[in-house]
C-alpha cells in the first residue's frame, strides 16, 4: 500500500539524520568504554533488593575503536505510552544501526505497545516499510499502548514471544513508567538467564524523563516548539483584538517543563509552575488571586487581554488538592469503589471515606472537575490530567472573584475568557531536525548497546546543545533512575520522574522576567519549525536545555 505524503513530507523523507561522529564514522560496531558500579537516585537498598541481577551496572560510552565482529542479531521493538515526535527515527536508527552490525540482522515491531509483546502481534521491517516513515512524526508505524507489563506471567509470555522468532534483543521506546517495565523485564531476563537482552529509548513530550546524563526525552523538543507556534499566535490575536483573555493548559502530566520551555519561547502575561505552588504551598484561592490581580493591573492601563499559561498537572501540585488526589487514589484502587456502577453513589462513597480536609477541598470544585477526578486512572496509576479542565476552573474562579471586586468598586475592567488545551496538536508533528537527529541516533546507539551484549540500559546521546557530530553515545543504567514511590496505593520502584527545578536556570531565568512579561507586551512570536534554511533557525534546541547546559 502507498501512504500518500504531503510535499513537505516528500521532500523531508530524504533528510538523512545527523549521528555522533563515532557512530557517523564506524557504524554500531564500536568500542564500548564501561565506568565504575552506578547506583539508584535514592533508596537504594531496596532498588537493589528489587533489581539483584541488574543493580549497580557501570555506564556505558562508546568510543572510537571496533568493539566484536558480530553474528546477525533479531531484535524487537516497541512504542509505548503516549506519542512524541521522532519515535518513528527512533526505529529508523536502531533498523539502520542493526544492519550496519550485521546485514542479515532482522527487526520486528509488535504492535499497540506492550500488549503486542504479550499477544505476539507483530510485523517485521524490511527497507521499503522503515522508508516510508523515515523523518515523519506519529506512532503509527506500529501504534503504541499504556498496558503494563510488570506480572512474572507477562514475562513469561514475552519471552516465550520472543524465542519462537529467534529475539534476543527487546528496544522499549518510552517514558518513565514504560522504562521502569523495561527495567523489570531485563531483571526478569537475567534471572531467568533468557539470554535476551532489553534496551530502552528516552521518549516523552513532558521532558520529565532526564537527569545529569539523560540530558532530554525526545519529542519535548518539537512538541514545545508546535505549542509555542500557537501561543505566539495566539497572543498576536490578542494583541491585535484587545478583547480577550486566553487560558491555554499544556500538556505534560506532572512536570511544567513544557508551560516552562513555552513561556521562555513567547513571553505570556501569565505562567504557572506547578513545582513553584507545591513548593510556595499555594491555595487555588491564592493562585486565583494572583492571576486577578494581573488582570487587573493591566485593565487599570486599558488592557482587557491577555495570556496566561497553566501546566497540565497543576491541580496535583496545589497541596490541598494533593492530598486530596492521594487519597482518592488510594480510595480508587479500593474493589468496593470499583464495583460501584453509579456516579452518585461513587461520590458518596468517596466523600465519606476522605478525610475532613480532603472532603473539602473535593466538595469546593465545579461538579465537572469532581467527575473528572473521579475518572479511571491510567494503567500506570496516574490521574488522566489530560482530562482535568483545569484552565476552565481558573477562568472561571477568576471571573467570580473579578465580579466581587467590580461589586466592591475594586475593579472597573472587562473580563471575558477563552479557553484551549494543546497537547495532542504537538505529539505526532514532523520531528524538528534536533528530534530527528536525536532520535535516530538513539535507535542507532540502542543497536550499538545490543550489538555490545547490553541489557538493562537507557540509549543515551549527550552533549545535546553542541553540533550532532560532537554528541557522546552510550548507555545509561535503568536501575540508576530509580526511586520508590506509592503507586495505586501501594510502595513500587519506578524511575523517578524530572520535575522542573526551582533553582535551575530556566525557571531562574523566566523568574527573573515574568513580572515585565506580566504588565508590558513583551509577547515573542516564535513562528513555525523550520526543516529547511539556515541552522541558527532550524537546528536551535529549546530554551530549556540552553540554559541548562550553559
Ligand atoms: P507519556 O509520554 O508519559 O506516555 O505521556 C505523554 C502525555 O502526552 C502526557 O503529557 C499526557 O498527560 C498523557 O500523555 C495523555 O495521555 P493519553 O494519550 O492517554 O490521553
Amino acid at each position: 500500500m502507498t501512504i500518500p505524503a504531503s510535499p513537505l513530507q516528500t521532500a523531508r523523507a530524504a533528510y538523512q539524520p545527523k549521528l555522533p561522529k563515532v557512530l557517523a564514522e564506524q557504524g554500531t560496531n564500536v568500542r564500548a568504554s564501561l565506568g565504575g558500579p552506578t547506583t539508584s537516585v535514592a533508596d537504594s537498598e531496596a532498588i537493589q533488593r528489587h533489581f539483584p541481577n541488574s543493580y549497580g551496572l557501570p555506564i556505558v560510552t562508546f568510543e572510537s575503536g571496533a568493539g566484536q565482529a558480530q553474528a546477525a542479531l533479531s531484535v524487537g521493538v516497541i512504542l509505548s505510552g503516549g506519542q512524541a515526535p521522532g519515535g518513528h527515527n527512533v526505529i529508523a536508527g536502531l533498523y539502520d544501526g542493526l544492519k550496519k552490525l550485521n546485514s542479515a540482522s532482522a527487526l520486528y515491531g509488535f504492535l499497540g505497545g506492550p500488549s503486542g509483546l504479550t499477544d505476539n502481534k507483530y510485523v517485521k521491517f524490511d527497507d521499503a516499510f522503515i522508508d516510508a516513515y523515515r523523518n515523519t512524526g506519529g506512532f503509527d508505524i506500529i501504534g503504541s499502548g499504556r498496558t503494563k507489563l510488570e506480572k512474572e506471567e507477562q514475562f513469561a509470555t514475552v519471552v516465550e514471544n520472543c524465542r519462537t522468532l529467534g529475539i534476543t534483543g527487546l528496544v522499549v521506546i518510552g517514558g518513565d513508567d514504560s522504562n521502569t517495565n523495561a527495567c523489570m523485564l531485563a531483571e526478569y531476563c537475567a534471572k531467568n538467564q533468557t539470554g535476551i537482552k532489553v534496551i530502552g529509548c528516552p521518549k516523552t513530550i513532558d521532558g520529565d524523563l532526564k537527569n545529569e546524563w539523560i540530558e532530554a526525552s525526545f519529542g519535548f523538543d518539537t512538541a514545545s516548539k508546535v505549542y509555542s507556534e500557537l501561543i505566539g499566535n495566539i497572543e498576536r490575536d490578542a494583541n491585535s483584538a484587545k478583547k480577550y483573555w486566553h487560558f491555554i493548559k499544556l500538556m505534560g502530566r506532572s512536570a511544567s517543563h513544557i508551560a516552562l520551555e513555552c513561556a521562555l519561547q513567547t513571553h505570556p502575561n501569565i505562567a504557572l509552575i506547578s513545582e513553584e505552588v507545591e513548593a510556595k504551598k499555594k491555595t487555588l484561592r491564592e493562585i486565583v488571586e494572583e492571576i486577578a490581580i494581573v488582570v487587573k493591573k493591566r485593565s487599570e492601563v486599558k488592557k482587557d487581554f491577555g495570556i496566561a499559561l497553566v501546566p497540565e498537572g497543576l491541580i496535583e501540585f496545589i497541596p490541598e488538592m494533593k492530598t486530596m488526589i492521594a487519597e482518592l487514589n488510594d480510595l480508587m484502587a479500593d474493589p468496593y469503589f470499583n464495583g460501584l456502577k453509579d456516579d452518585d453513589d461513587k461520590h458518596q462513597f468517596l466523600t465519606k471515606k476522605l478525610c475532613a480536609a480532603s472532603a473539602q477541598a473535593f466538595n469546593t470544585l465545579p461538579a465537572g472537575i469532581q467527575r473528572q477526578l473521579m475518572m479511571d486512572r491510567d494503567p500506570h496509576g496516574n490521574v488522566q490530567v489530560s482530562r482535568i479542565e483545569t484552565e476552565k476552573l481558573l477562568i472561571d474562579l477568576v471571573g467570580d472573584l473579578l465580579s466581587e471586586w467590580k461589586a466592591k468598586g475594586q475593579y472597573a475592567g472587562k473580563f471575558s475568557g477563552q479557553n484551549h488545551f494543546f497537547g495532542y496538536e504537538g505529539r505526532c508533528a514532523a520531528p524538528s531536525n534536533f528530534d530527528a537527529d536525536y532520535c535516530y541516533s538513539l535507535g542507532f546507539t540502542a543497536a550499538a548497546l545490543l550489538g555490545a551484549g547490553k541489557s538493562g540500559y537507557l540509549s543515551s546521546v549527550r552533549n545535546l546543545t553542541k553540533p550532532a557530530d560532537q554528541w557522546v553515545a552510550g548507555g545509561i543504567p535503568l536501575t540508576m533512575m530509580m526511586n520508590i514511590e506509592r503507586r495505586h496505593g501501594q510502595e513500587k520502584a519506578v524511575i523517578k520522574k524530572a520535575l522542573v527545578e526551582l533553582d535551575g536556570k530556566p525557571f531562574q531565568a523566566f523568574a527573573q522576567k515574568r513580572a515585565s512579561w506580566a504588565t508590558e507586551d513583551e509577547f515573542l512570536y516564535p513562528g513555525p519549525i523550520q526543516y529547511f534554511g539556515p541552522a541558527s533557525v532550524c537546528d536551535r534546541p529549546t530554551e530549556s536545555i540552553l540554559l541548562e547546559r550553559s
